[in-house]
């Protein structure tokens, strides 16, 4: 089976030091580059957020930042502004390896809606063109690592195993937010949706 390596989110804002930093998200750059050689095919994506963006809480007057509001696909967690479009928060980590990527995709690009998945955004309904691709490539084993593991890489492990795709979250090449419990629950989730996790 063609395997494809979905590398989520390496962008220099959830690495240490960034706007939504993830614990020890710069230490999984390296383990990442090492599988690339590994795989048929190997997808990047990127979060990449309009200053006006209503996931940021300074967009909501008085919200603090991780509080938690409804939109109108559900609830959404109300994050730091970070990620924003053209900005050097948005690029990838300087020492993650571009050089193998067939295709960088992004999401969290309209301004009303949230964008976890590398599938599908928040509302779970409006497509991002990835599972169009990789079924047009014949890719239907995917491996997940990068950030979030608890958000980003969970909702786009947990849409893969749901579209008919094998799905592999390798744990050691991620790192988790872990608002709440949501590193416990995104595991359950994982596992209810027959995501394997190595
Ligand atoms: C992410 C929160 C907001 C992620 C992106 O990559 O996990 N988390 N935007
Ligand atoms: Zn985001």
């Amino acid at each position: 089976m063609p395997r494809a390596l979905i590398v989520i989110d390496m962008q220099a804002d959830f690495c240490p030091g960034g706007a939504l930093a993830v614990a020890g998200g710069d230490g999984i750059v390296g383990p990442i580059n090492a599988m690339m050689r590994d795989f048929d095919a190997v997808v990047l994506t990127q979060d990449w957020h309009p200053a006006d963006h209503a996931s940021f809480a300074a967009n909501h007057p008085g919200a603090e930042p991780f509080s938690l509001t409804r939109m109108p696909y559900g609830p959404q967690v109300l994050w730091p502004s970070h990620c924003v479009i053209g900005t050097p928060g948005a690029d990838f980590h300087p020492g993650l390896d571009l050089s193998c990527a067939d295709l960088v995709i992004r999401k969290g690009f309209r301004p009303q809606i949230d964008s976890y998945s590398a599938f599908f955004e928040n509302d779970r309904r409006t497509p991002t063109g990835l599972a169009g691709y990789l079924r047009d490539r014949g890719l239907s084993d995917l491996t997940f690592v990068g950030l979030a593991h608890d958000f980003c890489v969970a909702w786009s492990a947990i849409d893969a195993a749901t579209l008919g795709f094998t799905a592999t979250v390798v744990q050691s090449a991620t790192r988790a937010i872990d608002l709440d419990g949501s590193l416990d629950r995104a595991r359950a989730d994982m596992h209810a949706a027959g995501v394997n996790q190595e």
